[in-house]
């Protein structure tokens, strides 16, 4: 729990609505207006829209919600309510242009810093430790990575660029960690800023099971490539199979091959495939395949939360797989430091209490879960968020969990806990993953 004055928490709410602001301006001032009108893909909105979006989001919530105030501009909510429109269908719309975009998202800012000021943050639940704000900023955060992924899908020359973060360290890691049977809680009661989906904690019993201690790197993913992975339907699921016919599917998304060298595209930017980062743009058809090339299978997501925050000395269930304290840049690559992830084997300071490193930063792993609700699950504070992607009772689960994040996410929308999803035919996301199995005899 977060022992703050109610001074402090509200400094800390406006540090990260800023630090989300700043990254929302930083991904759409560095391009011009056509571009940020343009459709770059259609499985994406174009980023003028997310850039309202996030001004008529954080409106509702907070200057309508929570502070009763009338809307501003009735009129443009349907533009921007994502259920109301898919992404392919978004530039058709008659968007606010990018200026007014801008404006719109400023003058709801403004506003909601005046009301932060002055609203009481212990009265009800929706406002206990400042949660309507939490929600708002790791809103407009995960918009951000939406975003990133945007600019990743774009053509034309580079306009982003960070420094690649350090080599990993050269220490000898073993290829898996042994995790031992047993209780464990998951998800969580007390963590301010959870969503609902991460709520309740619950108790589960898993048998013993190893786990990658790194994840699947490019080397790593390339053998099997190399063995024909793609051509042998005994590696993939009936599902997986369809799909990579369907989509023809022969390597991640944006690799190219060239001279019998695999080179990758990245924020405008082609070279050869990094043999140590992870791998990444593949979809969970993709890593379901090549974990069974490796006779080995995808972790589920109980696996991996067990993985990332169990201690087996306290045998509690830490926030983040370091221990309690908030991601620092010994920890993970979170944040957009850097726009590509690590080399595997990197920040041994971010190791769980097992020894499992990389849980969090870098890229999501595809788990082997779909997206359903904890026992106990309350749609809070609107079904939207949640509830709405869930399976109906009795039929199959459309989404599949990601767990972890990448370096694109926010520590404020991320931790030990945090579950995402997606169609498991999705690849344009910053998605890799990692591997486990059964051990003999458990
Ligand atoms: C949790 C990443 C699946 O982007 O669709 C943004 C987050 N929800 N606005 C998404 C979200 C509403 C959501 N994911
Ligand atoms: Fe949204």
């Amino acid at each position: 729990t977060l022992e703050l004055t109610d001074e402090q928490l509200r400094e800390a709410i406006a540090a990260r609505l800023l630090t989300a602001r700043d990254r929302t301006r930083g991904l759409t001032d560095c391009v011009d207006d056509g571009e940020l009108t343009a459709q770059h893909s259609r499985l994406m909105s174009p980023l003028v829209w997310d850039l309202a979006h996030i001004g008529n989001q954080e409106e509702l919530w907070l200057l309508r919600n929570v502070g009763g105030r009338d809307p501003m501009h009735p009129e443009i909510d349907p533009l921007y309510d994502a259920f109301e429109h898919p992404r392919a269908e978004r530039p058709t719309l008659p968007l606010l242009p990018p200026a007014e975009a801008r404006a719109y998202a400023a003058e709801v800012r403004g506003r909601v810093l005046d009301l932060l000021a002055g609203v009481s943050l212990t009265g009800t639940p929706l406002l206990a430790a400042g949660f309507a704000f939490g929600l708002i900023a790791q809103h407009e955060q995960q918009h951000d990575e939406t975003m990133l992924i945007t600019h990743q899908l774009r053509r034309g020359e580079a306009v982003l660029t960070a420094p690649a973060p350090a080599p990993a360290p050269a220490d000898r890691l073993p290829a898996e960690v042994v995790v031992p049977a047993g209780p464990f809680t998951m998800g969580t009661d007390t963590e301010p800023w959870a969503l609902d989906n991460e709520r309740p904690a619950h108790q589960v019993d898993l048998p013993a099971f190893a786990i990658d201690t790194v994840p699947v790197s490019n080397a790593d993913y390339q053998r099997f490539l190399a063995d024909g992975g793609y051509q042998q339907p005994r590696w993939w699921s009936a599902a997986g199979w369809e799909h990579r016919q369907a989509a023809d599917l022969t390597a991640p998304l944006f690799w190219t091959r060239q001279d019998g060298v695999w080179l990758r595209r990245r924020f405008g930017r082609t070279e050869p495939v990094p043999p140590n980062e992870p791998v990444l743009h593949v979809t969970f058809y993709e890593a379901e395949a090549y974990a069974r090339w490796a006779g080995r299978r995808l972790p589920t997501e109980a696996e991996w939360e067990t993985a990332a925050r169990f201690d087996p000395v306290s045998g509690r269930s830490r926030r983040f797989p370091w221990g309690d304290e908030p991601p620092g840049a010994q920890h993970a690559n979170l944040g957009q430091r850097h726009l590509q992830p690590a080399e595997v084997g990197s920040y041994p300071e971010g190791a769980s209490a097992l020894g499992v490193r990389q849980l969090i930063g870098d890229v999501w792993e595809w788990t082997a879960s779909d997206f359903t609700p904890y026992p106990g699950f309350r749609a809070w504070p609107y079904r939207e968020y949640s509830e709405v992607f869930f399976p109906e009772p009795g039929q199959a689960g459309e989404y599949k969990v990601l767990r972890g994040g990448s370096f694109a996410v926010d520590p404020v929308a991320c931790r030990g806990t945090f579950r995402n999803w997606d169609y498991p035919v999705r690849r344009q996301i910053f998605a890799g993953f990692r591997t486990a199995r059964d051990l003999d005899g458990s």
